[in-house]
């Protein structure tokens, strides 16, 4: 049992020989962090981390591409659980940076001391429940065998790295890179005849660095996409101070929204104003910059016309910008409402276009034919390139989940269970998966959401589940079929209320994926309506979960 078990005096009875935990945990991001901090420190369990990459970080470890940053603000994208780390920690910029968000997770990590039990380079292949033994038996790539009581994935919504099986692709005789793996001493692109392809959030935020040195840069645009200027820069004394001394505020805000940031929608339908007050709303918040443009109005996702002033107000943007007339349209015809797709932010992407050595390549027009030995060849011409740079995404929410090669009770893989999409209750548990959590899974608002507020707020929902269990000598907890059923219906029907299922391709259906099913994956019912319901659920007695063991409520009234 670890020590912080022994002095606060609520061990549980943790295995304490070899490979053998309470819980593991997988991913070292911002969810293996609080969940290690709080199951060991909070409730005295045995716990090992086991993650993939060198160091800590998750998401932010692997994605180091030219430009990454985070498109939340600074102040609210990081723990809130903790003053200390709030208080001693600072900021430098309104956005962080990848390597500041990865310095930040370490200075965490160290504060709390978790190092010591997060095992680095350990990627996991397998995850079975013997069912006999109530433990999971989770498998690295080495063969490493641990056991647990407790296993709970941490591995991201978005860490499976979608490289597109395009023709010819290995015949490439330069380099090529998935932004998502990029490598950790960087590219260098000075002199090089550089194409990227895809114009995700990813892709907007790499163009206008990789111009910056490289020769020349051919953008592969497939579909068209809306940005709204970040306005990033340093952070003022003023702001740094206001932040600090309002944690609570702000705290209570993020819970307050619907999507976790430290500013709530506007109550405000788009046309209880006129078009003038509107457009002056539009341009104000394009002028303040980042995704406080989408809370401008209450009815943008709810409301196509409401929706196309804003769509309207964004296109008209980029035709202002972009110089080159056949390129601003390209750009500008846009297929899908604004928002319904994750609206990316930038830092002088459409003016990228204004330079000389940035070009656009229309894929709707010119579909690319294959990849060659020099370059990308389209339906229209050869593009010699040094270097392909990959922004086409990730196998979201559930790629990285299915990678661990989970097996639950009576031999069945988790990715049978979910042959047809994913299926679980409140985006926390699978029927079938006993004692297995998965943090921000499908089904919960995970991507729709500020990022840490989710993940804190699903970390804290679970420590305070385990420990119910522990306490009343539950062996297990296993969500069931109808409740699966009845979560499952009601995301969709969250979905179904908004504009989101209008962007047909977009990756919150997993679209993006060939062979995929199409499910929209995240819960849009707004992360306050989601707290409200998790901790419902708990106060009902973990309603739509079944316990068993000794401590269940079935056994303690049998015994009665
Ligand atoms: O990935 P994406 P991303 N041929 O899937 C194109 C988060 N994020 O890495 O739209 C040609 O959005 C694809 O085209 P299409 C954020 O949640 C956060 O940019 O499928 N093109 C699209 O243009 C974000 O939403 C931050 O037609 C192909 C692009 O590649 C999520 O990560 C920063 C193709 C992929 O866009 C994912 O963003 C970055 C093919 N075969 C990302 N396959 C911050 O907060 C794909 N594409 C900082």
């Amino acid at each position: 049992m670890s020590e912080a078990a022994i002095t606060n005096g609520i061990g549980y009875g943790g295995q304490s020989t070899g490979n053998q935990y309470d819980a593991v945990i997988i991913g070292a991001g911002f969810t293996g962090l609080y969940q290690l901090h709080l199951l060991r420190d909070r409730l005295g369990l045995k716990v090992r981390v086991l993650e993939r990459g060198d160091g800590v970080g998750g998401t932010w470890y692997w994605n180091r591409y030219p430009g990454a940053r985070c498109d939340s603000e600074s102040h609210s994208y990081c723990y809130y659980f903790n003053d200390e780390i709030l208080q001693e920690w600072e900021w430098s910029e309104r956005y962080p940076q990848q390597p500041e968000i990865v310095r930040y997770l370490n200075f965490v990590a160290d504060k709390l001391v978790l190092k010591d039990d997060i095992q680095f380079g350990a990627n996991v292949t397998a995850a079975r429940y013997d069912e006999a033994a109530n433990r999971w038996q989770v498998e690295t790539e080495t063969g490493e065998v641990f056991t647990a009581k407790y296993f709970i994935t941490g591995v991201g919504c978005l860490s499976s790295a979608n490289v597109p099986d395009i023709p010819g692709r290995d015949s490439f005789k330069g380099d090529w890179y998935h932004t998502g793996q990029w490598p950790h001493e960087g590219v260098d692109f000075t002199g090089k005849r550089v194409g990227q392809i895809g114009t995700g959030s990813t892709g907007i935020q790499a163009v206008p660095v990789i111009a910056e040195t490289a020769a020349h840069l051919t953008v592969f645009q497939r579909t068209a996409n809306y940005s709204i200027p970040a306005q990033n820069g340093p952070l003022s004394d003023d702001f740094k101070r206001w932040a600090k001394e309002n944690t609570d505020e702000i705290r209570k805000t993020m819970h307050a929204s619907s999507n976790g940031h430290p500013f709530l929608i506007a109550d405000r339908k788009v046309f209880d104003v006129g078009e003038a007050e509107r457009q002056e709303i539009y341009e104000k918040a394009w002028e303040f910059g980042g995704l406080r443009f989408r809370a401008t109005f209450h009815d943008l996702l709810l409301d196509k016309a409401a929706n196309d002033t804003a769509a309207d107000f964004l296109k008209s943007k980029i035709r202002e910008i972009v110089e080159d007339p056949q390129t601003a349209e390209t750009l500008a015809t846009i297929d899908h409402p604004f928002a319904t797709k994750r609206p990316p932010i930038d830092t002088g992407y459409f003016e990228a276009y204004n330079r000389d050595n940035v070009s656009l390549v229309d894929l709707r027009k010119t579909p690319i034919v294959e990849i060659t030995e020099t370059g990308i060849r389209t339906t229209d011409a050869e593009y010699d390139l040094d270097i392909i740079v990959f922004a086409t995404g990730f196998d979201a929410m559930t790629g990285s989940l299915l990678k661990l090669g989970i097996v639950g009770r009576e031999g069945m893989p988790l990715s049978k269970a979910w042959e047809a999409g994913p299926r679980t209750y409140l985006g926390l548990q699978v029927a079938g998966f006993p004692n297995m959590f998965t943090i921000t899974g499908p089904g919960s608002p995970s991507v729709l959401c500020n990022m840490p507020v989710a993940i804190e707020q699903h970390v804290e929902w679970v420590a305070d589940c385990i420990e119910h269990m522990e306490k009343n000598g539950i062996d297990r907890i296993e969500t069931t079929e109808e409740a699966m059923a009845g979560w499952v219906d009601h995301v969709n029907d969250a979905a179904n209320a908004t504009l989101l299922p209008q962007a047909g391709h977009s990756w919150y259906l997993g679209a993006n994926v060939p062979g995929k099913p199409q499910v929209f994956m995240p819960y849009a019912g707004g992360m306050a309506r989601y707290r409200s319901i998790c901790d419902e659920v708990a106060a009902e007695g973990y309603r739509g979960f079944v316990f068993s063991g000794a401590g269940a409520p079935s056994n303690r009234q049998a015994a009665q």
